[in-house]
């Protein structure tokens, strides 16, 4: 009966996983929108890291992006505007060994949800945090969000947008223990899979911002990007993503950058003219909250025999040390 049972448990952690197990259902986000980007990249991720999809975990808020969990195949909690990231954190401290992602909205992080944002960077759990940044509240029809560009008319800004836009990646960047700080464009698809690849492998939590179109209600929100390539500054470090030849070949401008200087993150963050892409900042020593809270901590299996034995023992009758023998 036991060999029967482990066999069948082998089998299933031998069993590979292929791309369309990784599709929930179809998308209903409108033709063109830049999150049926973000979607393929991410599904072609959990793919080539063979992520089971019993153990994945996709976390979002309220709006359009936050609709990911439902178009991918893993497990997924649709939750409330602005508060996906302490969710996320909830099943990531009680189950660690799930691997977690969050999708949130411009609205979703940077407005409502701005508090939690702050402090799950300060928390660096380890957790992928894509920001999919459409400059507009998209589900609610055209609201101007925190990074809706100055001077844009919206529904809530009728004589114009009066503040300039927030920027994400400085603020980020700004937060007490960041690790990992990114920006790519939805549609170079080499770039934008590539650095959600180092995302994923990265210690703790990794927040990716993605500029990401809204044909509906920011049609010419990159227009000047789309039409001038020159624009979009890619970060070249040595430990940096390397593009294929043919995505080289369109983005030319480079940025000497080192991606382990915070500084130098911050820096380059604030470009105005140019819009940089890739790992702006990479810190693998910063510590994560679970190596925070067990320094000493046992690897899985064993972890889990020295709790079961603490819990035996505390029902244990053992024979008395003090008995003499003969007695
Ligand atoms: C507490 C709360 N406040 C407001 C709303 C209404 N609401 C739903 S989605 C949204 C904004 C969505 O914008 P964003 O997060 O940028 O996502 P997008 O739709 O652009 O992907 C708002 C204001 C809500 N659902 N709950
Ligand atoms: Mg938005």
């Amino acid at each position: 009966m036991f060999g029967l049972k482990s066999e069948s448990v082998l089998k299933l952690d031998q069993e590979y996983h292929e791309l369309d197990e990784y599709q929930g259902k179809e998308s209903r986000w409108c033709p063109g929108c830049g999150d049926n980007g973000i979607l393929a990249a991410t599904q072609r991720l959990c793919r080539d890291e063979q992520l089971a999809p019993e153990k994945t975990v996709f976390v979002s808020g309220i709006g359009c992006a936050a609709r990911f969990p439902h178009y991918m195949g893993t497990y997924g909690f649709h939750g409330l505007h602005g508060r996906a990231l302490p969710v996320a954190q909830g099943v990531k401290i009680r189950r660690p060994d799930l691997d977690v992602f969050v999708n949130m909205g411009d609205g979703d992080c940077c407005s409502i949800g701005t508090a939690h944002w702050i402090h799950a960077i300060r928390t660096n759990m380890k957790m992928v945090v894509m920001l999919h940044d459409n400059n507009i509240y998209g589900l609610t029809k055209n609201q101007a969000s925190p990074t809706t560009p100055q001077g844009r008319i919206t529904s809530t800004t009728p004589y114009g947008n009066l503040l300039k836009a927030m920027n994400p990646l400085t603020v980020t960047l700004g937060v007490t223990n960041v690790s990992f700080v990114a920006q790519v464009v939805e549609w170079i698809p080499d770039l934008l899979y590539k650095v959600l690849r180092e995302a994923y492998n990265h210690k703790g939590l990794a927040f990716v911002r993605i500029l990401q179109r809204c044909p509906h209600f920011m049609p010419t929100a990159w227009d000047q990007l789309l039409s001038n390539p020159d624009k979009i500054a890619v970060m070249d470090s040595p430990d940096g993503v390397q593009l294929s030849d043919a995505t080289a070949k369109i983005y030319k401008t480079r940025v000497a950058h080192d991606s382990s200087d915070l500084n130098a993150a911050r820096q380059v963050a604030s470009l105005e003219d140019e819009v940089p892409v890739g790992i702006l900042y990479r810190n693998e020593m910063v510590p994560t909250y679970d190596e925070l809270r067990r320094p000493q901590r046992l690897p899985e299996p064993e972890l889990t025999e020295e709790i079961l034995n603490r819990s035996f023992d505390r029902f244990g009758i053992f024979p008395s040390t003090s008995s003499k023998a003969g007695d």
